[in-house]
């Protein structure tokens, strides 16, 4: 439904709110948001299939999505940003707490008072001569008690057709909301008003950025970008940020992990959730092939990106996907990396940043061996292999929904969750860090996810190989004070009978000559396996200073060559003096953190390396 008139809604003016928005608070932020932004028509989503082909229709005359053929990628669209709108901006991310100490060193602060001044400065009149579109959508399976709702009021089309991607969202969450139900105010701008009768910007966007999370209020605000995490803001913003200050408060956990199902010969599920920083294969391991000579083995996607979870009834911990949809990384993705994401890209995607072929598809770097002839690029220059420059943007992304995926497990859109019983955590070591270790017990794992590190690579930084410190993958994403996350995560032990075992993984060590010790992809099942059947009680490991690990004989190897003993012994050693540089790092992270780093980790970082000097 859309309201309209001539010029911006005068604030006296009546608002039309559809029957089905009967929420009081609702209205009121609604209004306000009105009077703030001066939109010239206000529009509620009702999320129908007439709605998102009408406003695809429209970006496609306006030029700012381009549609695919329909041949070769049916009911799919390409849009191209701008170039200095391409990925979160983590130094315009901002968790405005009453107490600057309670957002942590962590994240970047401002004064709430002294930010919503500057906001509401940026946000005056910025939706002049656009349609202001009010979203209301959860995040989890509609009416599940894991599940939350929020209402995301925006200036963009695109990211309207996205959120229906990757959330449920419309009409029917107005139904779940009620009249009085919790809701998170979510207001975006890309910040760029238009003058009567001017000509609008293919992506319009501001040069002033701000990702704003006020986790007292529970609300965000983000203006000045269009883009993937700055403007979903289901994502980032509300499922990890403020979901994570909601989860202390509540008693329950809001991860930066994927959820993997694992289903035995036997037909026995197990459930683990993963969580790894950028660059580490985390979509490929969500949906892992297991390889062919592997008995039978499955493995089921549940989620790709972000977890919440809640502690069931039965001592156990249940984890939803909060999102409906994956909005991933296209560049790397092909039928060697990752079949399953491949096949779910067949339809009903919006690809954003990637090549345009001659034919009306898509092409980005990685997806075959050999690039096209001819290409349009991420900005809509002509392009061929002797270019010099990438075709896609190295964050190019797909948006796709979660559904089309060939390896969906059976129960993710199960409203009340799936059970957890592993947590895996890893990174990208070259050396040091072994392929797999189980911690001794749930404190233990606590310090390993705290203090885990992964290398840069060109992709992420321009830099390759420095060790940055990313606990728990949650670095840019935690919405309060990391010390104070550490110290929930201790007490999330003592919450349930049965915590999930702890285990930390490695992919990426090489050997002396810069290969890879582990081949990786569908071969990390064997991995994956060990874990199953530690947490099942079915496989024996042996004792190290870091934990539990696995023996040669312990590991399946049926199927794979190449994997020597003598490469095992090396992929799982321990250099104790390089454990002691790490230490060394991990003293330094903890540093940063002492205003409220739990004692319990400083006790374990001695204990740590007490037991590597003998
Ligand atoms: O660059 C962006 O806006 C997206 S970042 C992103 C997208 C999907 C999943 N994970 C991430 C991430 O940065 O962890
Ligand atoms: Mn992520």
């Amino acid at each position: 439904m859309t309201q309209r008139t001539a010029a911006a809604l005068a604030a006296t003016e009546p608002i039309h709110f559809p029957d089905y928005v009967n929420h009081a608070k609702a209205r009121d932020w609604i209004a306000q948001v009105i009077a703030l932004c001066k939109p010239a028509n206000v529009h509620f989503v009702d999320g129908s299939d007439e709605e998102n082909a009408r406003l695809c229709d429209e970006m496609v005359a306006s030029g700012m999505l381009i549609k695919l053929d329909s041949a070769l990628r049916p009911n799919s669209y390409l849009a191209r940003s701008h170039p200095s709108d391409v990925a979160r901006m983590e130094d315009r991310t901002f968790v405005c707490s009453r107490e600057r100490d309670d957002a942590g060193p962590n994240n970047n602060w401002v004064d709430p008072v002294q930010m919503k001044a500057t906001l509401t400065r940026l946000f005056d009149g910025c939706m002049r001569g656009r349609t202001m579109y009010v979203i209301a959508f959860s995040m989890g399976p509609l009416g599940s008690h894991i599940a939350h709702i929020g209402i995301e009021i925006t200036d963009s089309p695109y990211v309207v057709v996205n959120m229906r991607i990757m959330t449920r969202m419309g009409r029917a969450v107005w139904e779940v909301l009620g009249a009085g139900g919790e809701f998170v105010p979510a207001l975006h701008s890309v910040g760029r008003p238009l003058k009567p009768g001017e000509k609008d910007d293919l992506w319009p966007n501001n040069p002033d950025k701000y990702i704003v999370q006020f986790p007292e209020e529970k609300s965000i605000w983000s203006f000045g970008s269009g883009y993937g995490g700055n403007a979903l803001l289901g994502k980032k913003c509300f499922a990890l940020r403020i979901a994570s200050v909601l989860a202390r408060e509540q008693g329950w956990l809001a991860e930066h992990m994927l959820i993997l199902g694992l289903e035995s010969p036997q037909g026995e599920k197990t459930y683990v959730a993963a969580a790894f920083p950028s660059a580490c294969g985390k979509t490929n391991l969500a949906m892992l092939i297991p390889p062919k000579a592997f008995g039978g083995w499955k493995a089921t996607t549940v989620g790709e990106d972000i977890a919440w979870i809640k502690p069931g009834k039965d001592g156990r911990f249940y984890a939803i996907n909060p999102e409906a949809g994956y909005f991933g990384v296209a560049p790397g993705t092909s039928y060697s990396t990752n079949p399953n994401a491949m096949d779910t890209l067949k339809a009903n995607v919006i690809f954003t940043n990637v090549a345009l072929t001659p034919e009306g598809d898509v092409w980005w770097e990685g997806m075959t061996k050999t690039a096209p002839a001819k290409l349009i690029d991420w900005q809509g220059k002509e392009w061929t292999p002797a270019s010099g420059r990438p075709a896609a943007h190295p964050n190019a992304r797909f948006t796709v929904p979660a559904s089309q995926c060939p390896s969906i497990d059976s129960n993710w859109e199960n409203p009340d969750g799936v059970p957890i019983s592993a947590f895996i955590f890893g990174g990208r070591r070259s050396t040091g860090v072994p392929l797999v270790v189980e911690a001794f017990n749930w404190n233990y794992g606590v310090y390993m996810a705290a203090t885990m590190g992964s290398e840069t690579t060109a992709a992420t930084t321009g830099k390759v190989g420095v060790v940055r410190r990313d606990p728990f993958a949650m670095l840019p994403f935690c919405g309060y004070h990391m010390g104070d996350y550490f110290n929930h995560w201790l007490q999330m032990g003592h919450v349930v009978e049965n915590p999930p075992k702890v285990f930390c993984v490695n992919w990426f060590r090489l050997d002396q000559d810069g290969n890879f010790l582990w081949p990786g992809f569908g071969e990390n099942m064997r991995v994956l396996k060990w874990i199953v059947e530690r947490v099942n009680g079915r496989v024996g490991a042996k004792e190290s200073p870091l934990g539990w690990m696995p023996r040669y004989e312990d590991i399946e190897w049926t199927g794979l060559e190449g994997v020597t003993r003598a490469q095992f012994s090396e992929l799982m050693s321990v250099d104790a003096k390089l454990w002691q540089e790490e230490l060394q790092a991990h003293a330094e992270l903890f540093d940063k953190l002492k205003s409220r780093l739990p004692r319990q980790l400083v006790l374990k970082r001695e204990l740590f390396g007490m037991s590597l000097w003998h």
